[in-house]
Formats: structure tokens, C-alpha cells, sequence
């Protein structure tokens, strides 16, 4: 089921044409952040005060079809606006490379979340450095999928 409203594209240049890269490719490119060659995911969003649609680029994480969110935001002061609009409302759609699911974020705490950071400084060696210079906890979320064994379609 398609995201209903209105898209409303990042005021960054650079994430506003990687998300429209990523999609109008159908997530044949795109796919990598800039010269690191590392796979990124598109997470679709509802804005907490706008309502509108936002769509954010972020590092891929994924472990057993499920992923993790790290609201790292470059190791900034400050967290994403992103983070509160998940915790606004966690039902989001995830895009990585072709393949689009509706899933349900979570923000994860303790021992869970120390698995999925160990897990997300693997998948990209610059978050530990994004929170050492950070001077705020960074947030993981872990997003799951809200249909975790969709059947085949077509036929
Ligand atoms: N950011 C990360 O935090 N983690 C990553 O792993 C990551 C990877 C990544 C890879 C590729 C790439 O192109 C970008 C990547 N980024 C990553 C950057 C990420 O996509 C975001 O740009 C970044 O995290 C900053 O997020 P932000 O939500 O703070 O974005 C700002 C620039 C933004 O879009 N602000 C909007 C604006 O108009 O200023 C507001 C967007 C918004 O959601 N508004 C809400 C609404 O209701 O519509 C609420 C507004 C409010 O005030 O509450």
C-alpha cells in the first residue's frame, strides 16, 4: 500500500537527488553513499507537525530482513528532525535496492541496542566516530517488517 499525502523533498540538495535517483531508478541507482560505495536505504515518513511525506536516506544495517535506523545525522549536535517523526508515528516504508516494505520502527535500548550498534559500526566505520564527537547518545531504531513473510505474488 502506497504512502498517501503529499511529499515534501529534503531541503538538502544532495539528499533531495540521491532520493530522487534512488527512485526513479526503482533503486537500481543511487544506492550508495558517495565515494564510501557503502548501500543506503530509503525510509519513507510522515512529518510530526507537517503531515506531509519525508523521505530520508540513511546507512543500510539490515540483519535476519530486519534493519536498523541511526540517527547519527553526520555526528551533529543535535538529533535528526527525522527521529521525532518516528516517534511520532513509526509506521514507515522501507526502500532497499528495488524492493519496498512497510515496516514499523522501535527505538531500541540496553543489550538490544548494543547488538544492532555493534551491527551498524560494521556496516558503516564512521558511526563510531560520529558518536564520539557527537556529545548526545545517537538513537537506533530497529524497523521491522509489519508483514515479516509476505506470500509470492502473481502466478
Ligand atoms: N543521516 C543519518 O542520521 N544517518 C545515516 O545513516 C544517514 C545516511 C545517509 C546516506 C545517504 C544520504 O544521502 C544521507 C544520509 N543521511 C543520514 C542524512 C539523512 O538523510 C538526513 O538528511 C539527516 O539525518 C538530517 O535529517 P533531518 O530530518 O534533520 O533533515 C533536515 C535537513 C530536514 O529535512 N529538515 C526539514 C526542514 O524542512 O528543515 C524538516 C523535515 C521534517 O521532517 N519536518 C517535520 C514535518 O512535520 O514535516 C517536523 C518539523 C519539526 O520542526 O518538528
Amino acid at each position: 500500500m502506497p504512502f498517501e499525502g503529499e511529499y515534501e523533498p529534503s531541503p538538502a540538495q544532495w539528499v533531495r537527488e540521491q532520493v530522487e535517483l534512488y527512485e526513479s531508478s526503482g533503486g537500481t541507482r543511487g544506492t550508495t553513499l558517495r565515494d564510501t560505495g557503502l548501500p543506503v536505504v530509503v525510509l519513507t515518513m510522515r512529518g510530526a507537525r507537517s503531515g506531509r511525506i519525508r523521505k530520508v536516506p540513511l546507512m543500510r544495517v539490515e540483519h535476519g530482513g530486519r534493519y536498523a535506523a541511526v540517527a547519527s545525522k553526520g555526528g551533529d549536535p543535535s538529533h535528526p528532525v527525522w527521529y521525532f517523526n518516528l516517534r511520532a508515528d513509526p509506521h514507515i516504508e522501507l526502500q532497499d535496492g528495488p524492493e519496498r516494505r512497510r515496516m514499523t520502527a522501535r527505538e531500541v535500548t540496553g543489550d538490544e541496542k548494543d547488538q544492532w550498534w555493534r551491527r551498524a559500526v560494521a556496516a558503516y566505520p564512521p558511526y563510531a566516530e560520529y558518536q564520539e564527537k557527537a556529545d548526545r547518545v545517537i538513537p537506533v531504531f530497529v524497523l521491522e517488517p509489519d508483514d515479516p513473510d509476505p506470500a509470492p505474488t502473481g502466478g
